[in-house]
């Protein structure tokens, strides 16, 4: 029998090596991929409260959030094949004119780590794309990332194109760091996170915990 605990303290250490042979031996042993999964998210889980009470930095986080890519790529199509399905799905991606995708990419990784399939839509996204893939990919969760000043006025139109869609249920969340909780409530999103160990919580509280499609 595989030892989990090891493999969540692997994911917490960025011990890439490990978590990958860890979630080797776990799926050769047959261990249920759903709680190999609990695992992998009970660590990113601890990073996040790590990150958040200062204990961490992105560095850490970023190595961490990569332990867990690496090791979930290994159980995805186990997950597939027993048809199990993440909490609710987010479509990202960084505003139009930006390129910065640093922030984004691990907002996004650890959205995954919180078992909410990510779709990652890249830089320079437009308002229009936001909602074609939300509504393609049947998203709870629109996520825009905007690091300059002159870009983050663009934000205000992906709200304005969700909420004149047909996606009632789509909530948006913004952030980066030209970002404010006030710009945020000034645009009329839904919701706002500092970091991306915060925007997990952002994000549950949104999807209401609802099941992807
Ligand atoms: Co540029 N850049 N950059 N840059 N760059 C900044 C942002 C800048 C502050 C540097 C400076 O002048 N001090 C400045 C912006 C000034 C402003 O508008 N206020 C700036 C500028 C001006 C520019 C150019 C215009 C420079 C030029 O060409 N003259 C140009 C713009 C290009 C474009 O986008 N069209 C440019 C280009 C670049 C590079 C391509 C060289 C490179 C980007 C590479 C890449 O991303 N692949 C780059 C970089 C690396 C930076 C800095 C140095 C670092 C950004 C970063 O990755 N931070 C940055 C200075 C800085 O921030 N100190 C700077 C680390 C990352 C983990 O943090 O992205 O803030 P961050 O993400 C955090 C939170 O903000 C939050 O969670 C993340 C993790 O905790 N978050 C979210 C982010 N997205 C979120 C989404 C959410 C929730 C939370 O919900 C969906």
């Amino acid at each position: 029998m595989t030892d989990l605990a090891a493999l969540t303290v692997a994911i917490e250490e960025g011990d890439r090596e490990t978590a990958v042979a860890l979630t080797r031996e776990a799926i050769e042993a047959s261990e249920d991929p759903g709680t190999i999964l609990k695992s992998m998210t009970a660590a990113m889980a601890t990073v996040g409260r790590r990150f958040e009470a200062n204990e961490i930095y992105v560095p850490e986080m970023l190595v961490a959030a990569r332990a867990m890519k690496e090791a979930t790529a290994l159980l995805e199509p186990l997950l597939v094949g027993a048809g199990y399905r993440p909490d609710s799905v987010a479509v990202i991606g960084t505003i139009r004119g930006d390129l910065h995708d640093i922030g984004k990419n691990l907002v996004g990784m650890m959205w995954k780590g919180a078992n909410i399939a990510v779709v990652d839509l890249g830089t320079n996204v437009t308002p229009e794309r936001f909602v074609a893939a939300a509504r393609e990919h049947g998203a709870r969760i629109v996520g825009v990332s905007a690091l300059l000043t002159t870009t983050m006025v663009g934000m205000r139109d992906v709200v304005d194109a969700v909420r004149a869609s047909d996606l009632a249920d789509v909530r948006v969340i913004v952030g980066g760091a030209a970002v404010t909780a006030d710009y945020a409530a000034q645009i009329g999103a839904d919701g706002y996170a500092a970091n991306a160990a915060s925007a997990v919580g952002v994000a549950r509280s949104l999807a209401g915990g609802a099941q992807a499609p």
